[in-house]
């Protein structure tokens, strides 16, 4: 029964008017009673504050009648678990989405403040890596649009992803203070807080009824306490929130401590628990193996646990219904402990019986992969494991053996197989493999393009595939297209409205109705004007930031991503310098200026990628400074790459990078960001950009490289990839000047180990894809030398961007995984 009656029909106050008098009236009233300044004297930060809580108070209204809604009407809740999220700035979403933009311009300019200042005024919220984090942070917009209850669970980082800077070409990680001036989007909820424990021991109890059960005795505590901050979707349909844990201590004031004369103890103490949401790990491919972060994943897993059980037994009173009411996802391994932690409560704390839990737990489950790295699958010793969460680790056992006696039993499994599918790794040190830890847990497991999803049923999950048929399944992802169509690029939102209508803003399949415009002079020209504002805007920024002079008819190159050897920027910047040679030596051909730009953060620890960053820099410095190149060729690496300066390069894009090596890009999502911005796609047959030639059409998109099954075919003929260096001039020539030190003569060796490694093995097959990538440069000269037709190219590419909407996306999940329905 639920614990308490809940009024639903309880007055609420008047919805907040929109009008520019009341906006204006209320941004200088949250100023003076908000903030506490006088217009006179107020900073730029607090005309910011101020406008956000104008705007978030419009939000308010439609965010208490989103949860009433879902109380009253028992609709089955949605939790996305994520270590991460890449909001970036919310107060234009915020606005955009509920159609506050224009009155808040003028409201602010009767006040004598600019808005675009504003805005960019606002930190980004980091709190994620790269492509897993901004893939939540699309998807909590699309739940809200799509008016499905949701909730995101994460933690709330004091320090995001760190800020990058350069100190002569080299990548140096500064703190990252996106709280420093507060965070007016969030709510403290200090009722909301959980207590989480580590270590101590397991006891088993008798109960009353003499049933034996175990229960877990933490000798260490520390208190998950809520923030909220509300995610609105289009149109306002919904208000769902994002709710980030932060950790403290218990006794927040330490008293004992404190009384007894020990303040360096009580400090330490809440040092120690504060630690625990400090940071966000930096890495994005391999396991940062702490402690800190096995305690950070525990952590948010078990706060939002507790949470979610807490409401589900407020409204239905016993957890059998958890699997009608409740769907989980896990996004990546991050939060798979929930499997373990879940068990507990159900049986332990509950009383439910091993095999009902295990059912209700798998009901609940669903788990996303996001990479088939090795590297990057986590696994955690069974030793700490056992110190840090004693019972978890009986539990992971009996479901293991339970697995394993499934397999041996039913499926009739070999010992090879069985050691594949057990959920402990026996080499070289016993390990939890969290990603069959999830696998088993779950009645879903996705990946997230087509072609992602086949070679995990190939190769990391292929027996487990084989035990459980049924599970694995396909969510190519997607992208927000208000983010990254509507907010980013006004102009060309404006253009296609004018055009085809403004029913695509509310169904983005309708933008297929540009194809038909794509080979009309007029609307070329619209388009092309355009692109070259936006790319206007960025060649300013470029000036302002780097000091180097771009032209905005030059054809602009761009590759901002993670720096990551499989994404291959070390064969985007080869390429540059076999151009810079090649338009040396044959100085009369007909060159088209190009501009190659780059942004991206490398892993702190992650030497390769950092000395490429730097590669990028001393490339750029001798190619932008030799006349001979006569500014056909420049090379620009913008640093501290984060979701912001996308939204500023993705528009102004002609060319757009994707050139993993095949078979090790999951998905990629910036790829479909610049398809809807109208960039044309060089890139290889991997994730979603398979799926993106096929929506697309072969025409409209150039393609180059291995394919997947290539690219296994020489690593496992162990192929030395001497051959096609040797036979390819032009790359051996860019490699030996790089390797000799003509990028780098204040340390001529500098690059000799990094190009050596192309020789030797080239696990990535930079070298062996050298040419092909040549040669699709090369088309894409030719095809920029037709403008008709590169427009042509570009509008159809816009065209056919529909499939990767993010509503798309969670349509799917959330008729094929959780079982809700969707506007
Ligand atoms: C434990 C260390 C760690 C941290 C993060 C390992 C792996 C990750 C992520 C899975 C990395 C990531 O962001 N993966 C990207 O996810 C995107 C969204 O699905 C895909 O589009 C990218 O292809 C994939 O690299």
């Amino acid at each position: 029964m639920p614990q308490k009656p809940i009024v639903y029909d309880a007055p609420t106050p008047e919805p907040r008017a929109t009008t520019v008098e009341a906006l204006q009236a209320q941004i200088l009233e949250k100023l003076t009673y908000s903030i506490g300044k006088d217009p006179i004297v107020a900073r730029p930060h607090d005309w910011l504050a101020a406008t956000i809580y104008a705007v978030r108070d419009r939000i308010m209204d439609r965010w208490m009648e989103s949860s009433r809604e879902t109380w009253r009407t028992s609709n089955k809740r949605v939790y996305y678990l994520s270590l991460e999220f890449l909001i970036g700035r919310l107060m234009r979403d915020a606005m955009s989405n509920v159609q506050l933009m224009e009155p808040v311009q003028q409201a602010l300019k009767n006040l004598n403040v600019d808005l675009g200042d504003l805005i960019n005024m606002e930190p980004d919220a980091a709190l994620g890596n790269g492509g897993l984090g901004r893939l939540a942070a699309c998807f909590l917009e699309s739940m809200s649009t799509l008016k499905i209850p949701a909730y995101g669970y994460g933690i709330r980082y004091v320090h995001g992803l760190f800020r990058q800077e350069m100190s002569e070409g080299w990548q140096v990680e500064l703190p990252e203070e996106w709280l420093a001036h507060g965070n007016p989007w969030e709510f403290e909820r200090r009722e909301s807080a959980y207590e989480v424990g580590f270590g101590g021991h397991v006891e088993p109890v008798t109960d009353p009824d003499g049933l034996i059960r175990q229960e877990w005795r933490p000798n260490d505590h520390l208190l998950a306490v809520a923030y909220d901050t509300p995610i609105v979707g289009w149109r306002g349909a919904r208000v769902n929130t994002l709710r980030l844990w932060s950790a403290q201590p218990i006794d927040p004031i330490l008293l004992d401590k404190f009384n007894s004369g020990d303040h360096i103890g009580a400090l330490e103490e809440s040092a120690r628990a504060e630690a625990i949401t400090r940071v966000l790990y930096p890495a994005d491919s391999t396991p940062a193996g702490q402690e800190l972060r096995l305690r950070q994943e525990f952590f948010f897993s078990s706060a939002s646990l507790q949470d979610i059980v807490r409401r589900h037994i407020q409204q239905y009173g016993d957890l059998t219904s958890l699997p009608d009411k409740v769907a989980i996802q896990l996004n990546d391994t991050h939060p798979a402990i929930s499997v373990a932690e879940l068990m507990r409560i159900l049986v332990d704390d509950n009383g439910m019986k091993w095999a009902d839990a295990w059912k209700v737990t798998k009901g609940t489950f669903g788990y996303t992969n996001h990479t088939l790295l090795p590297e990057a699958l986590e696994s955690w010793p069974v030793a700490l494991l056992e110190r840090l969460l004693p019972r978890h680790m009986q539990i992971i056992y009996q479901i293991n053996a339970d697995i394993l006696g499934e397999a041996r039993n039913r499926a009739k499994f070999t010992d090879q197989q069985i050691a594949n599918v057990s959920l402990i790794d026996e080499h070289g040190g016993r390990r939890v493999r969290m990603g069959q830890l999830a696998f088993v847990g779950s009645h879903s497991i996705n990946g997230v393009s087509a072609l992602h999803t086949e070679l995990m049923k190939q190769t990391v999950f292929a027996d487990l595939h084989k035990l459980y048929p049924e599970r694995i399944n396909n969510k190519t992802n997607g992208i927000t297209p208000r983010r990254w169509l509507m907010q980013c690029n006004p102009g060309l939102t404006r253009l296609i409205s004018d055009r085809i209508g403004p029913a695509f803003l509310d169904d983005i399949e309708k933008l297929r109705g540009l194809e038909a415009h794509a080979d009309d002079p007029g609307f070329q020209s619209q388009f092309a004007a355009v692109k070259r504002a936006n790319k206007e805007r960025l060649a300013r920024l470029i000036k302002d930031r780097m000091n180097i002079t771009v032209s905005p008819e030059a054809l602009f190159d761009v590759q901002i991503k993670r720096i990551h050897e499989y994404k291959r920027q070390l064969l985007n910047i080869i390429q540059a310098v076999a151009l810079y040679d090649e338009i040396r030596a044959h100085p009369e051909r007909d060159w088209m200026p190009r501009v190659k730009i780059f942004a991206g953060k490398a892993a702190p620890s992650y030497w390769n990628a950092k000395l490429i960053i730097k590669l990028i820099n001393d490339v750029a410095r001798v190619i932008n400074n030799d006349p001979a190149v006569r500014g056909l060729l420049k090379v620009v690496f913008l640093p501290n790459y984060n979701v912001s300066l996308a939204e500023v390069i993705v528009p102004a894009a002609d060319l757009s990078e994707q050139i993993s090596t095949a078979g090790m890009e999951a998905s990629g999502t910036g790829n479909m960001k610049f398809m809807a911005n109208g960039a044309i796609t060089i890139g290889t047959m991997d994730g979603a950009n398979v799926e993106m030639h096929k929506e697309v059409g072969a025409d409209n998109i150039v393609i180059f490289g291995l394919s997947t099954e290539e690219v296994e075919d020489k690593r496992s003929r162990n192929e030395v990839p001497r051959t096609a260096i040797d036979s390819s001039p032009r790359l051996s020539e860019a490699l030996e000047s790089i390797a000799s030190g003509v990028f780098s003569p204040d340390d001529p060796h500098r690059y000799r180990d990094l190009i050596g490694g192309l020789y030797d093995h080239d696990w990535f097959m930079v070298a062996r894809d050298f040419d092909s990538y040549w040669d699709a440069q090369m088309r894409v000269n030719a095809l920029w030398n037709n403008k008709p037709k590169w427009l042509g190219m570009a509008i159809r590419n816009t065209a056919a961007v529909g499939f990767f909407s993010s509503d798309r996306t969670i349509r799917q999940y959330a008729h094929d995984i959780w079982n809700v329905p969707t506007a």
